[in-house]
């Protein structure tokens, strides 16, 4: 059910929600798979929407004519952003990515704080917020997604926009000691207290973020704290801080596992284990999702636990990501030699530990992995929420899958208690998971899994849309 939203909606991202493709028949735009797009599109397409982003193509593509063919095919507009090869290189791979997305994921080690990064994400940002204007009308509802654009409302206020603004911060709020190693953080918690409705994905980033602007902007103050949200003022403005917890279209993935292809997709893959458990990873390529240490549980399980040889593997798929950025070329190889050695340390002629693929999988092939796999491994050492965590237990419609899923992945605050929930950086706790799952009895499972199915089902990101949009007016 879309929400009931009148005004029209202006969503901005750092990349427009498409997959730009080039084969013998020419170009072709289409939707991305996400859940944000299924959730967004039917009122996208109701109010006449428009989404604002950076195509991320190449200049050979005929972009003004896949734009229109896009909103012709998809009843709603899409804004390209186009940024140079340098603006790529300083602000998403620079700032966002080196600077921010580290350090929101408390990894500090991995942030490189650079003046001309910063520079570039500042000019960006406000590149973004001209074309936002651009395009606004009074009454609009402008919502900005995520880390990349989290000065656009600061400029947009610099332009005289008086409309109301709203932000959603996909990945988590770290807590104000982390915040306040950045060198421009006064200039950063300044831009988002610019918005007049900021989301986050939990309570703990919404604490985080309460304190962190409350102790560096000291005018901040708390008016009034309520179960999903709080309010604060800074000078004659109040803004509404809240948590929103992201989900996915739970029908699509408990029907799409339902159907014939995956049935028999997940039958094939299983009908070649003969009788052995698979535990399933599924990442972007990425140093915050934890897979050299789950490599290193899993080795630990099969040392602590003998008899799990021969009779579990490992199934680990990594999406390339960002392999242009020298950290993820390292994990990349860090991941081939961990697999090798562990594969050659206890691996059979007929068995292989771990089974690891480096690809983007087919939407049949995914659903029918999440499908048939006994238990999911699921073990960033930080995520803001960690939509696989949801999409494999909509998608375990035989109610026999195990969760084990790491307590810092925002999913673990409502999964938790019917997930194993580990610390990924405890590798003999998480090895025990491992062997707890494998040995739990299928009442057991069964019991779980229904509960955490029936609480996705509830809370898919339809009711997250609507919870969103209708607490920018209401009292929710
Ligand atoms: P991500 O860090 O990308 O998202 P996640 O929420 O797990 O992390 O979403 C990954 C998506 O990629 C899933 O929908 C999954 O199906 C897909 N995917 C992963 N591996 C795949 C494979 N091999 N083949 C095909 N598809 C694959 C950011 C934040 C998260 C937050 C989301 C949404 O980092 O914490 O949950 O945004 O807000």
């Amino acid at each position: 059910m879309s929400p009931s939203l009148s005004k029209r909606l202006l969503i901005i991202s750092n990349r427009l929600p498409t997959v730009i493709a080039q084969n013998e028949d020419g170009w072709s735009m289409k939707p991305g798979s996400g859940g944000l797009v299924t959730a967004l599109a039917p009122i996208m397409r109701k109010n006449h929407g428009v989404w604002i982003g950076w195509p991320g193509c190449g200049d050979d593509a005929p972009l003004d004519k896949l734009l229109r063919e896009f909103k012709d095919q998809q009843g709603y507009q899409l804004v390209p952003v186009p940024l140079s090869e340098e603006e790529v290189e300083l602000y998403y791979r620079g700032f966002s990515n080196a600077a921010i997305w580290p350090m929101f994921h408390d990894l500090l080690g991995f942030c490189r704080f650079e003046l001309p990064h910063w520079q570039a994400y500042n000019a960006v940002n406000q590149k973004f917020a001209a074309a936002i204007a651009e395009q606004a009308v009074p009454d609009d509802f402008v919502w900005v997604h995520d880390y990349q654009l989290m000065l656009v409302g600061a400029h947009l206020r610099d332009m005289g926009q008086q409309d109301r603004l709203a932000f959603f911060l996909h990945i988590p709020f770290p807590s104000p000691d982390l915040f306040r190693r950045l060198p421009w953080k006064i200039e950063l918690i300044k831009g988002l207290l610019a918005y007049d409705q900021l989301g986050f994905q939990t309570l703990r980033d919404r604490r985080n973020f309460v304190q962190t602007a409350t102790l560096l902007v000291p005018e901040v103050e708390v008016v009034s704290r309520k179960r999903h949200h709080t309010l604060l003022q800074w000078g004659d403005r109040i803004i509404k801080v809240g948590h929103y917890p992201i989900s996915i279209d739970f029908t699509e993935f408990d029907q799409g596992a339902r159907s014939h292809e995956v049935e028999d997709a997940a039958w094939y893959l299983h009908e070649n284990l003969r009788g052995r458990q698979l535990v399933l990873g599924v990442d972007r390529l990425d140093y915050t999702k934890g897979i050299p240490e789950r490599f290193l549980a899993f080795e630990r399980a099969l040392e602590k636990y003998p008899e799990l040889i021969g009779r579990i593997s490992l199934l680990q798929v990594v999406v390339p990501s960002r392999t242009l950025v020298p950290d993820y070329a390292n994990l990349k190889e860090q991941l081939d030699q961990l697999a090798g050695r562990i594969n050659a340390r206890f691996g059979k002629p007929e068995w292989l530990p771990i089974l690891y693929v480096f690809r983007c999988l087919e939407r049949v092939q995914l659903l029918a992995r999440y499908r048939t796999s006994e238990i999911a491994l699921i073990t960033p050492l930080r995520d803001g929420m960690n939509l696989v965590a949801k999409e494999y237990c909509a998608s375990s419609v035989e109610n026999n899958g195990v969760l084990i899923l790491s307590e810092f992945a925002g999913a673990a605050d409502q999964l938790g208690k019917h997930a194993l929930l580990v610390n990924p950086y405890d590798t003999d706790g998480t090895a025990d998971a491992i062997y707890q799952a494998f040995t739990m009895e299928p009442e057991e499972r069964r019991q779980h899994m229904m509960h955490l199915r029936s609480d996705i089902r509830r809370n898919d990101v339809h009711r997250w849309l609507r919870r969103f949009v209708e607490s920018a007016d209401g009292d929710n």
